[in-house]
């Protein structure tokens, strides 16, 4: 007889994982009232710190910081013994959660979800379990955890060992006795270089087979930071506080010293502070530019490889140990207790894959290019299958039976690292696109976790039974993910963090980088914003405010936040001189730009008077005259000088090979309309008739400027055009001023908060002319006649007020039969892509410039592009 169905028990949720993650989302939903059930593959809680229990596992982010603060009792009531606790005190720890919290009658053990099904009709998840049991549930939640599906052995004949095999990942409850053995370990990642010490100690030989020289510093592990533990005691709400709004999940003091600029001694003194600190965000902050800039960085990396070599004696291993193929920082960085001096040890080899690669596992041991090697054990220390490895294993089929593997075949994409479209009601702790890895995971996991209970409170609240990101706001946050990842030097190293330890997987950058205080911020954001970017549903309602969450460049943000901080007036508050002042005071500790042949000051004849200009050459070869390009700075016809666009001309020049020549023009209200493009139009005249003698290409001119420098620029071509000379290439305006029409939607937009805000272009209009001479064309290019125009190339930024008039202007010029360009800098300010090296964002928008001005001239000797 056939065993009747069983009736699927029901939930209100279901949640995988009874580590850090899932018992605080047990603990929480329980709370909320809802009937829940916690499934987990183990045999106890502790996620992580369940299966990796190999010699020598510890957390790297200090104890006092790697802790619950939903419990405040606890927190007073447990003390780490140590700085860095080992795997089976944090272990402790989590069991104690669970029996305080009564946790373990929820939690189903042994429990391997093995499938789970979006049920449209019923919208419930229908999940089954490896015990063939079937559980409903409305809300799905995994908290699997970001390193818990190790990487299967891709290394050719693993399976043919004969000896004793370990994972790291899977260390045997019981431990491993390699007292006397002859040991492999293979991997030299954290747990690899956590472990070596401590097998060292048993076998009678190791051999460390390192693919990659990893970076470590020293742990100094020992008791838990007395400055810690102080500020704990003193203030323990305002620590933790800091925390939850600090880049990292620790309370850190940013730096705001850079590297390229810091004196040797400087350098040397925060270094050997951080190296002496040993903690993770102290040596990944002794410069302000080191995850951005390669040579900062070189300064880190050179002396963490200084390090090496004056611990390991001989010098070939120690060359080997030492890491140069990756930034500092970009795979993650290891705290070690005595990793390289166990390479002093004389039964201690290390054999380095780049120089011999492994061939072949065999019966006996591993077999390289150049030696075979007899083995009692082989320990795997290869890593995991890092972020997706878990979620897409767990067999997950959202609506239209869509797999999440499908949708993730060409990597992640989520919403706020905790959802995805096509799948509704699955919530995802630490998933890809939160911060997650890059921080403190406690704070992150407490901060999603809170995110979700609250999320699920205001649903039922509001009678909404199900929640699914829109393919709007997801598309928008996986941007953000990338472009925060993009400033960085992350994102060339064959990192974990990039799926590049896996064969076969896609490379994307996986966590966000933006930091755990700009993430927080942004989850606050979407909520307050009546769920941005999410479709709710319940009963007889729907609620969808779509929309992006941030759209800003995160090194635009960045500059933004930073100004807010100086407290600097309004530029309309003050005079013409005391804005001039202020201008170039904020100028002084700007990155300079890059670095050309030749730059040389000179002096043209303007429409009355003479005018200033500054040349400068490209360098490199081939010698020999170049195109030229006429440009004029930026600052309303007020502000501006050849020192206050220098960065950005230098950049023009190197990435478009011709010589740049920076005219200054007489400047309002001293000179007010249309002194400015009288003075533009005489020295484009001037700069064409002189060509030659300036190292430029007769008849090869194009001219540029930024905001009213775009204005007078575009101006000098309809002049040059109504002159019947000289003969102009193109024009290139970068966020012009092209119409004194305030009212565009873009004022409206971005008429505050953005550096140029709509009060200040009025007081530049004020400034340069007088109401009736607004709507010239001499003032208002765009309402000129534009027939017979050079090819333009016009470049607008989204947070500009002037994007619209921009736009115009380009639709304008295509109507009237001009080829355009039209370059859309996206998630910029108008002055971003002037902060040369400051914003780096701005760079492949400025190389989409560079390549722009070089087709103005397709007859002049190519030039390589600068990177
Ligand atoms: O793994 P890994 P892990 N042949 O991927 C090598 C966290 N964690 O388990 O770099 C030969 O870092 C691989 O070489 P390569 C922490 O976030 C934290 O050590 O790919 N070698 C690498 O050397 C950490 O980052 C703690 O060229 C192969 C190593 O194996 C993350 O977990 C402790 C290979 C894998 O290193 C993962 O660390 C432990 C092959 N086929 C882990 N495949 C603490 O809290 C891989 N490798 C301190």
């Amino acid at each position: 007889m056939n065993k009747p169905p069983s009736v699927p028990e029901q939930f209100d949720a279901v949640v995988v994982g009874a580590g850090f993650a899932g018992l605080y989302m047990l603990y929480r939903l329980r709370e909320l009232g809802l009937s829940v059930r916690a499934l987990e593959s183990a045999g106890d809680v502790g996620g992580t710190w369940y299966w990796n229990r190999y010699p020598g596992a510890r957390c790297d982010i200090p104890t006092t910081d790697y802790a619950y603060t939903f419990d405040p009792d606890l927190e007073k009531e447990w003390t780490w013994s140590e700085k860095y606790a080992t795997q089976p005190e944090i272990l402790d720890y989590l069991r104690l959660v669970a029996d305080r919290h009564g946790l373990r009658s929820d939690i189903e053990f042994s429990a391997t979800v093995t499938s789970a099904r979006w049920d449209e009709p019923e919208e419930r998840w229908a999940i089954t379990t490896s015990s063939g049991n079937e559980i409903r549930c409305r809300y799905y939640i995994m908290a699997t955890g970001c390193l818990s599906m190790p990487k299967s052995s891709e290394i050719e004949g693993a399976g043919r060992f004969r000896g004793q095999v370990y994972f790291t990942s899977r260390w045997p409850h019981e431990g491993a006795d390699l007292t006397g053995q002859r040991v492999a370990v293979i991997g030299t990642g954290s747990s690899g270089i956590q472990s070596i010490p401590l097998i060292a100690r048993q076998a009678s030989q190791l051999t460390v087979f390192q693919r990659t020289a990893n970076f470590s510093i020293p742990a100094h592990n020992g008791a838990p930071s007395a400055d810690r533990l102080e500020q704990l005691s003193e203030d323990r709400d305002g620590y933790r506080h800091a925390a939850r709004w600090s880049r990292g999940g620790i309370p850190t003091d940013l730096t705001d010293i850079f590297g390229v600029t810091a004196s040797e001694e400087v350098r040397r003194e925060r270094f050997e502070a951080a190296w002496a600190q040993g903690e993770l965000f102290g040596i990944l902050n002794i410069f302000a530019d080191q995850g951005v800039n390669p040579a900062s960085n070189d300064i880190v990396a050179g002396m963490i490889r200084e390090k090496i070599r004056s611990i390991v004696q001989d010098p070939v291993t120690a060359e080997a140990l030492c890491p140069n193929d990756h930034y500092f920082g970009t795979k993650r960085p290891c705290l070690d207790t005595g990793y390289f001096e166990t390479f002093n040890l004389p039964h201690v080899r290390l054999v380095d894959l780049r120089a011999q690669p492994i061939v072949s596992i065999t019966e006996d041991g591993i077999e390289t290019a150049d030696e075979s090697f007899g083995f009692d054990a082989i320990v795997y220390a290869t890593g995991f299958d890092a972020m997706t490895g878990a979620l897409v294993a767990a067999d997950i089929t959202g609506r239209d039976d869509a797999p999440l593997g499908e949708k993730w075949a060409a990597g992640p994409s989520t919403y706020l690292g905790l959802m995805t479209t096509g799948f509704p009601n699955l919530f995802m702790l630490t998933a890809p696109g939160s911060p997650s890895v890059l921080s403190n995971m406690a704070v992150s996991i407490e901060q999603h976790v809170d995110w979700v209970a609250g999320c699920l409170r205001d649903m039922r609240e509001a009678g909404f039974e199900t929640i699914e990101p829109t393919a709007l706001g997801e598309s928008g946050w996986d941007q953000h993910v990338q472009d925060c990842a993009a400033i960085t030097l992350y994102p060339t190293a064959n990192s974990w963090y990039m799926g590049a330890n896996v064969p076969g997987k896609p490379r994307v950058f996986l966590p966000y980088i933006g930091g755990v205080d700009a993430y927080r911020k942004a989850c606050d954001d979407v909520v307050e914003q009546g769920y941005l970017g999410f479709r709710l549903t319940g009963p007889g309602q729907a609620q969808c405010h779509d929309g992006v969450v941030r759209r800003m460049q995160p090194d635009v943000a960045l500059v933004l936040e930073l100004l807010a901080t100086l407290g600097l007036p309004p530029m309309d508050s003050l005079s013409a001189a005391d804005a001039r002042s202020l201008m170039a005071a904020t100028a002084v500790n700007r990155p300079p730009g890059p670095e050309v042949g030749e730059v040389t000051d000179g002096v043209i004849p303007g429409a009355a008077g003479d005018l200033p200009y500054r040349l400068y050459r490209p360098a490199g070869l081939p010698e020999g005259p170049r195109p030229l390009v006429v440009y004029f700075h930026g600052g309303g016809w007020v502000l501006g000088n050849l020192d206050s666009d220098d960065p950005l001309c230098r950049d023009l020049c190197a990435r478009s090979g011709a010589v740049v020549v920076s005219v200054n023009y007489r400047h309002a209200p001293e000179d007010r309309f249309p002194a400015a493009a009288l003075d533009a139009f005489a020295a484009v005249q001037w700069v064409a008739a002189h060509a030659t003698e300036l190292g430029g290409i007769p008849g090869q001119l194009a001219v540029a400027g930024w905001s009213a420098g775009a204005n007078i620029a575009a101006v000098a071509c309809q002049l040059a055009r109504d002159a019947g000379g000289p003969q102009i290439s193109g024009q290139l305006l970068i966020c012009p001023v092209v119409d004194s029409d305030l009212t565009r939607p873009s004022y409206e937009e971005n008429g505050d908060g953005y550096i140029l805000t709509t009060a200040l272009m009025r007081w530049f209009w004020d400034h340069y002319a007088d109401p009736a001479d607004r709507g010239d064309p001499l003032a208002a290019p765009l309402r000129g006649n534009l027939a017979g125009l050079p090819p333009a190339c016009i470049v607008t930024a989204d947070f500009d007020p002037l994007r619209d008039e921009g736009v115009a202007y380009a639709r304008a010029l295509e109507a009237a039969g001009v080829p355009v360009r039209l370059t859309r800098a996206r998630g910029h300010i108008h002055t971003s892509l002037t902060m040369v090296d400051l914003v780096i964002s701005g760079a492949p928008v400025r190389a989409e410039i560079g390549d722009t001005l070089r087709a103005f001239f397709p007859n002049a000797v190519p030039q390589e592009p600068v990177s």
